[in-house]
């Protein structure tokens, strides 16, 4: 016998003690609501159709293309903010939370788009932006002098050392999230107002009753028109400590300047345990509203980059509901492009360990603040990352354009639109800017990849549209990434996807594989080889896996094709491939 052999027999022989952890045992109640097995679909209004040619997208554009969601098999969608704003920080700076903005088109277009998308079997989600509003906000303007009622909206206060105008300082050292004091001076009241974001953004004062009515009522404004729930953003950021106390420098402070953001360790103004308080009163604002009007759930996510103690608070304290769920960004803070199969999946164990019994599972692979999946995961990875996220447990959520694996776009410092990165020095644009994942989706290969007929589009689109884009990949018979998306969406609506356990294993240093089994249905298997070279697995963990197993879906580049029958114990994955195979 040679050693070759030997070795082959060692290892299988070792392969066959292993058996794959269940990490999540399926759950029968899975599906019982529309939204707890739901792909959400996030549009980003500027970039994803312009209709009217002024080189940014709007209203009437996602009409025209909701027929793409519906042939993606996409049953939600969530827009990123299309409120009145004088757009200093992309609609995050919000001056009528009851109002669109005309850039986007008007109400009737809103009324419009919640009609056709709930026709075609669409959910609608809209942001919610509580953190802050824009300094055009009337609230503020009544603040600033001081109308009576209105004192208190904004965080107020008098300088440090304000006896003495001569010396005067902000408060106290807290930062703004893009660098610098976060307190601006106003001399009409002689006090300074504090924002954590650009200095058109000042923060809402939620230790006011008044302030957290009226938000109250702007989510019952938005539930009268139909909508199916909000997309709450920055939770971390709603209260800030009553004392006031300078904050700590940061562990790592020495890598920052001392004006950026990370220089200082946030504990006076983010994860404050208000914060969690206010999103089980909205939990019961849009309970109630379904109580006294009927239809189905209005749904509530929530955005936070807070530890997993803190995320998971989010969906109640055992007493009382929370968001429905919060994002899962762990996918998309904890891989890289190197990960091991072992550290994609702590990721995922890191979840089920946490999740409150009862509660969904989501996963979140990128949005309009991180580099795109396909440029930060590699483009060859992406359709394994779309299949990793659509095929476990719960709720998947995509960010437009990754259904076409597009990549992050070019933008120069002189094009770029992001505050964040406008507003500071020119020298750290290109780490600092989230321009590049923001540019238009790459419709077809016309003119601005058909997404304007503008001279000028408000984000340059990408170059690479010519090559990558959504015409280009339906055509029939092409392998494509959109094409595998349309089949993943399929796929996952098997009961075994919805109800089914998780059984998960690395097979090699980057081949991670997990089947998801269910009672009385077909068991399905998923490898994923992310590293760049070719390797030979066994999928003999998996005790529900036979001999031979038939291919149900493969990745674009992938030289398999569905029906192809693979021998299970000794299974070669290309650099790159991802399949779902089922036993025969
Ligand atoms: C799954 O169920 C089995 C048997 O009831 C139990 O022993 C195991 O702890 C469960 N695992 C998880 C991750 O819930
Ligand atoms: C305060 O500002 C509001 C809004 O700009 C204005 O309508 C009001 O007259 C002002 N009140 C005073 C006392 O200046
Ligand atoms: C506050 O002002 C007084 C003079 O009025 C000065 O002695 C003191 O140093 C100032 N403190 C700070 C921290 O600026
Ligand atoms: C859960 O939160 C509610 C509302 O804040 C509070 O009244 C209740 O005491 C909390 N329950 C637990 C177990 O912490
Ligand atoms: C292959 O992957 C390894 C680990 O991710 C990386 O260090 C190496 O640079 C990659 N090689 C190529 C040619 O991409
Ligand atoms: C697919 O494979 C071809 C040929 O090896 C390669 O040129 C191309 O970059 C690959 N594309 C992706 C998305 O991996
Ligand atoms: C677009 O550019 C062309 C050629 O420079 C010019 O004639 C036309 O007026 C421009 N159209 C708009 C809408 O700016
Ligand atoms: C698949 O599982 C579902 C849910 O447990 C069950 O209702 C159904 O009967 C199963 N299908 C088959 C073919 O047994
Ligand atoms: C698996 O496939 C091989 C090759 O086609 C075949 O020889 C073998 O009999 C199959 N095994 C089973 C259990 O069907
Ligand atoms: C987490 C976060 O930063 N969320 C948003 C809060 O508001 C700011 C400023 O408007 C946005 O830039 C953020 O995306």
């Amino acid at each position: 016998m040679s050693v070759l052999k030997l070795v082959i027999l060692f290892t299988c022989l070792l392969h066959s003690l292993i058996e794959a952890e269940v990490i999540y045992n399926g759950s029968s109640t899975a599906n019982d609501d529309w939204w707890k097995h739901t792909v959400f679909y996030q549009i980003y209004p500027r970039s994803f159709k312009d209709s009217d040619g002024d080189g940014l997208g709007d209203l009437n554009g996602i009409i025209s293309k909701l027929q793409h969601l519906v042939d993606a098999g996409i049953t939600a969608t969530w827009l990123s903010p299309i409120f009145k704003s004088p757009g200093v920080d992309a609609g995050y700076d919000i001056s009528d939370f009851r109002d669109i903005d005309e850039k986007f088109g008007t109400m009737n277009d809103l009324d419009r788009l919640i009609n056709v998308a709930h026709e075609l079997g669409i959910k609608v989600i809209l942001d919610f932006v509580p953190n802050h509003t824009s300094d055009q906000h009337l609230w503020f303007q009544l603040s600033k002098n001081k109308t009576k009622g209105y004192e208190d909206y904004f965080i107020w206060k008098k300088g440090y050392n304000s006896t003495a105008p001569w010396h005067k300082t902000p408060p106290n050292n807290w930062m703004s999230r893009f660098g610098s004091s976060a307190w601006e001076y106003v001399a009409e009241r002689d006090e300074y107002y504090f924002h954590q974001y650009t200095t058109a953004q000042p923060d809402l004062n939620f230790r006011n009753p008044k302030v957290v009515q009226e938000m109250k009522n702007v989510l019952t404004v938005w539930l009268d028109k139909g909508v199916d729930g909000f997309r709450i953003d920055a939770v971390r950021a709603f209260f800030e400590h009553p004392d006031f106390k300078d904050e700590p420098l940061a562990d790592d402070y020495e890598n920052y300047k001392p004006y950026e953001y990370n220089y200082l360790k946030h504990i006076y103004t983010t994860d404050q345990p208000e914060n969690i308080e206010m999103i089980y009163q909205w939990r019961e604002v849009v309970d109630n509203y379904q109580k006294q009007n009927g239809g189905e759930t209005r749904v509530l996510m929530t955005e936070a980059y807070s530890g997993i103690n803190i995320i998971m608070q989010h969906y109640g304290n055992g007493t009382v509901e929370g968001a429905h769920f919060p994002f899962n960004f762990f996918v998309i803070t904890e891989t890289r492009y190197d990960s091991t199969a072992n550290d994609i999946i702590s990721v995922i164990k890191k979840w089920f360990q946490n999740l409150p019994s009862g509660h969904v599972a989501n996963w979140v692979l990128g949005n309009h603040d991180r580099d795109r999946v396909a440029t930060r995961l590699g483009v060859e990875n992406a359709d394994g990352y779309n299949m990793l996220v659509a095929l476990l447990p719960g709720i998947a959520v995509t960010y437009y354009g990754e259904e076409i694996g597009m990549e992050n776009g070019a933008v120069t410092w002189e094009e770029g639109q992001d505050p964040k990165a406008c507003t500071g020095p020119k020298e750290d644009y290109l780490r600092t800017t989230r321009d590049f994942e923001r540019t238009p989706f790459q419709w077809d290969s016309t003119v601005n990849a058909g997404f304007s007929t503008a001279n000028k589009t408000w984000l340059p689109v990408s170059s690479q549209y010519k090559t990558n884009n959504l015409e280009l990949q339906s055509k029939d018979g092409v392998k494509s990434h959109f094409h595998v998306y349309q089949a993943l969406l399929k796929l996952r609506k098997e009961d075994t996807f919805v109800f089914g356990n998780l059984n998960i294993e690395a097979l090699d240093t980057y081949v991670l594989a997990f089947t998801r089994e269910l009672v009385g249905n077909d068991t399905y298997a998923f490898i994923f080889n992310k590293g760049n070279y070719s390797t030979t697995v066994s999928l003999s963990p998996f005790k529900s896996v036979t001999e031979n197993v038939t291919v149900v879906l493969s990745s674009s580049n992938s030289t398999r094709n569905a029906g192809d029958i693979l021998p299970s114990g000794r299974l070669t994955m290309d650099a790159h491939e991802a399949i779902v195979v089922k036993p025969q």
